[in-house]
């Protein structure tokens, strides 16, 4: 089963379009929210670099509650340098993230290069159970990512065949059968952080838009009860994406 088969396995048998951004400086916190949100979620987001006390039993801890939840790994690495060094990024350090992220992002600006250099840190039966998602546009206030830019990342992400997975994106930006459209910067309530940030609804992002999988973060992380609360945006974002098929 190709990566792409398996999320949306995942998204059709729970009934779930819904990835939440776990972004919390100790593991503990992010493994609570796991357990959490787990049964709701089609995908938990990580940032390894926000930890203060990343290590290998993070990793089994997360792997096991992703296999009891039934959910995908995906770290928001945003890759963005020449290939021989997001290869290194990709696969060494203390993180080792190609050890334990199904999926992760990746920046086009150095060119393909960027994509060869994850696919380069993988073994061949390694490329086929991972994936990475392509930034063609970003939720953030007056970002460069402008309609050109997008056309050339896109361009570049298709390229990519099987290794991609799909596009970060506050649009539909592919008609390729198969590629997925991943969007953050969704709430309940549109509106914005005092950083940049700007939220969409699902309603617009998934019913108007077309995209495919929310990504939330302090929506769901920061609510009084981040599980009932993650049943309601899986729920929402569901049904509009259901309306759609
Ligand atoms: O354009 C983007 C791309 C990403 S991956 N805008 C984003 O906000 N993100 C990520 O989504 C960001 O790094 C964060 O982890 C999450 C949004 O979090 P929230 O708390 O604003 O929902």
């Amino acid at each position: 089963m190709s990566l792409q088969e398996r999320l949306l396995s995942i998204v059709e048998k729970k009934k779930s379009n819904l990835c939440v951004a776990a972004d919390f400086e100790n593991s503990a916190d992010v493994l609570r929210i796991a357990e959490q949100v787990g049964p709701h979620i089609c995908m938990l987001k990580t940032h390894a670099d926000i930890l203060v006390d990343f290590s290998q039993e993070f990793v089994t801890s997360l792997q096991d509650l992703a296999k009891k939840h039934n959910f995908l790994i995906f770290e928001d690495r945003k890759f963005a340098d020449i290939g021989k060094t997001v290869q290194h990024q990709y696969s060494a350090g203390t993180l080792k993230i190609s050890s334990w992220a199904d999926v992760v992002t990746v920046n086009v600006l150095p060119g393909p290069g960027v994509i060869q250099g994850l696919k380069a840190a993988l073994s061949e039966q390694e490329q086929r159970s991972r994936g990475c998602l392509v930034i063609a546009e970003m939720s953030s206030a007056d970002n460069l990512a402008t309609a050109d830019y997008t056309k050339h990342a896109v361009e570049i992400g298709e390229a990519a065949g099987d290794f991609l997975l799909g596009f970060i994106c506050q649009h539909r930006v592919s008609q390729k059968p198969g590629v997925l459209h991943f969007t953050p910067g969704v709430k309940l309530q549109a509106g914005g952080d005092n950083l940049g940030q700007c939220y969409l609804t699902p309603e617009e992002i998934v019913g108007r838009r077309g995209c495919d999988i929310i990504i939330v973060g302090r929506g769901i992380c920061q609510a009084d009860c981040p599980a009932s609360t993650a049943q309601t945006y899986q729920k929402v974002a569901y049904e509009l994406y259901q309306k759609r098929q």
